[in-house]
């Protein structure tokens, strides 16, 4: 069912060494590109009519009209099973607390008297928010997306989410609800790379967006490669990936659960066990079975998940080695299931986010912790975060210099733009103090 790589006995390999003995999915967003282009082009180029046509051939539905009207969204609140709309609102409440502390607030430094540097946080103009819809419906996506957005104070935001067959044409009624319940109401029936083409580019609809986050397939990572610089993006987010770092002290029970959590999203997902325990490799990949059996999505998701080649128990000698195993892995999500499990979660220094101790498994995250699920996968945790308030803003500098403070460095400017052959540059100072270089004091 699940694969095994015995690292135990030698020492370990450094980075990329150590990064290529463990396993990952197959994840080739170049190769999709060339897919992708031709389809982005035509939304491009024939705008609605283009998505119109998409939504047919690949959710198999006749739209007659890409926006949701208004009173679409407030029937699928009032018909909302009222279990999931109190969990959604504790969803959000939980999620602004959080997010809401990630605001960044302008801040001078005075360089020299009379020379400021001021960086200043504005949030972009316009978003356009992605929540998949084909394999699984995610209204908590949304949640994870519009709720950093709002906290930064995007002015703008519309939510796109592929038309379903089966309601008509528009996105799943949740993902209606969960909007509704956000105050989000722009919203597209458009999915995969048509979505990510008609925020770069607008469509008689749609205004253009200057920044595209969210998950979705292979599609929609290669659409946001398309137009990379066109506009902004969150991440090419690929197959969802938990690693666990385990010793003797974890429940197999609840290790197991874990892992079949994340591998009932996608064929490709990734569930890795990194332990020290043999004892503890051996309870888990008896309790499985079981657990597998009795699992929803076994044929088309989990099973292939967990033996697929991006899935395995991982031997170590020690906590020490495993700690340097999920650091070269970086994880989207990286549980600590191991005895002083707060020490080791200090130690982590590649994950997309770090679920301590026994009672905080991925699947809160997912909902309810009050943490983004928007992660980075595929090893970006090496240099990316998961979305947050920050996502959405810029940082603007902002330079004010007196006549006193200029003159005060002048001559490190002139000799600079010498050093690089850039005499204009040095000249455009100069020209403020009758062409000369003002002495320095
Ligand atoms: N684990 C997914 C998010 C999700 N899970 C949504 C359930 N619904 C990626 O972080
Ligand atoms: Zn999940």
């Amino acid at each position: 069912m699940i694969s095994r790589i015995d690292l135990r006995g030698d020492a370990l390999p450094e980075g990329a060494a150590l990064r290529d003995l463990l396993p990952r999915a197959d994840f080739d967003v170049a190769a999709a590109l060339d897919k992708v282009r031709p389809i982005c082009e035509d939304v491009h180029h024939r705008g609605d009519a283009a998505l119109i046509d998409y939504a047919e051939r690949f959710d198999g539905v006749k739209l007659d009209r890409v926006r949701v009207p208004a009173d679409a969204l407030t029937r699928a609140l009032e018909e909302l099973d009222p279990a999931v709309r109190a969990a959604l609102e504790e969803s959000i409440r939980r999620a602004r607390l959080v997010h809401r502390e990630q605001r960044r607030s302008t801040h001078t430094t005075q360089v020299v008297p009379g020379g400021t540097v001021t960086e200043k946080w504005v949030p972009v103009d316009r978003v356009g928010l992605y929540a998949p819809g084909g394999r699984a419906v995610y209204p908590s996506s949304v949640i994870m997306n519009v709720v950093p957005a709002q906290e930064a104070g995007v002015p703008s935001l519309a939510l796109a989410s592929p038309a379903q067959a089966d309601f008509g044409g528009l996105p799943h009624p949740t993902i209606l609800a969960a909007c509704a319940l956000l105050g989000v109401d722009e919203v597209y029936a458009a999915g995969g790379a048509t979505a990510v083409a008609m925020f770069a580019h607008g469509t008689e609809s749609c205004p253009p967006a200057n920044l595209v986050t969210g998950p979705g397939n292979i599609w929609v990572a290669a659409a946001k490669r398309y137009f990379t610089g066109k506009i902004g993006i969150d991440a090419e987010a690929g197959p969802t990936e938990i690693a666990i770092l385990a010793d003797s002290t974890a429940d197999p029970v609840h290790v197991a659960s874990d892992l079949i959590s994340q591998a009932e999203h996608d064929p490709l997902a990734a569930a890795v066990l990194v332990t020290d325990s043999a004892d503890l490799a051996d309870a888990v990949e008896k309790e499985l079975r079981p657990q597998v059996e009795a699992s929803k999505h076994v044929e088309e998701r989990i099973a292939p998940a967990l033996s697929g080649r991006q899935s395995a128990i991982v031997l170590v000698d020690g906590i020490e080695e495993g700690l340097r195993v999920v650091d070269a892995y970086g994880a989207e999500h990286l549980e600590i299931q191991t005895a002083d499990a707060a020490a080791v979660a200090d130690r982590v220094r590649n994950a997309g986010a770090i679920f301590v101790g026994p009672w905080a498994p991925v699947s809160l995250g997912d909902y309810a912790a009050g943490s983004n699920h928007v992660l980075p996968t595929g090893g970006c945790a090496c240099h990316s975060s998961g979305l947050s308030v920050q996502s959405f803003l810029r940082g603007i500098h902002i330079v004010d210099y007196t006549e006193d403070a200029l003159a005060e460095v002048a001559h490190h400017v002139v000799t600079l733009a010498e050093a690089e052959d850039l005499p204009a540059h040095g000249a455009a100072i100069k020209a403020r103090f009758g062409w000369k270089v003002p002495k320095s004091k």
